[in-house]
């Protein structure tokens, strides 16, 4: 990864308190992915909204305000508890995706979509076995592949 301006960089953390107890692990590896990769607590905010169905309208906000090079998402939806599962579920990421599109900028989906509650303990686990983290370094790397296309694309108009 190219470290050009990554001392730079601002991440948002958008994370969603609707199974908190599931959220808050997945807000530690997301944490974790950062000081992993060099990326100070002061190149990070987070902000807690009530359920995942609000994470689109707060990573759309985030987006707008230009402090961030990339949004990760973070919440968990689970069938067993969720009878309108579907609808939390997929308004939440046809939202997220759209706020990346709209923004042009990495905004990825950290979400947890399970049947479970033990399902979804086991990818909020430490380490390897957590979605934040795995999330995060994917925001981390589409920050860096952003940055080279268009210095390429900058590159090849001179
Ligand atoms: N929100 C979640 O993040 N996870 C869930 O499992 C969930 N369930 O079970 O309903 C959930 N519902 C709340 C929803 O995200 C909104 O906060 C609510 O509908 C208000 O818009």
């Amino acid at each position: 990864m190219g470290e050009s301006r990554k001392n730079a960089w601002r991440i948002g953390l958008a994370a969603s308190r609707f199974n908190h107890f599931i959220v808050e692990q997945l807000v530690a590896g997301a944490q974790d992915a950062l000081h992993h990769s060099g990326i100070t607590t002061e190149q990070q905010e987070l902000i807690w909204v009530p359920g995942a169905f609000e994470l689109p309208l707060l990573a759309d906000r985030m987006a707008a305000t230009g402090r961030f090079d990339a949004i990760v998402t973070l919440g968990a939806v689970i069938r067993g508890g969720t009878p309108h599962f579907e609808y939390v579920a997929g308004e939440c990421a046809h939202g997220i995706m759209r706020v990346a599109l709209d923004h042009a900028m990495p905004v990825v989906f950290g979400v947890l979509t399970t049947d479970t509650v033990e399902q979804a303990l086991e990818r909020a686990g430490t380490g390897a076995g957590n979605k934040g983290f795995d999330v995060t370094m994917t925001a981390l790397e589409m920050i860096d592949t952003l940055e080279q296309l268009r210095g390429s694309a900058e590159g090849s108009r001179t």
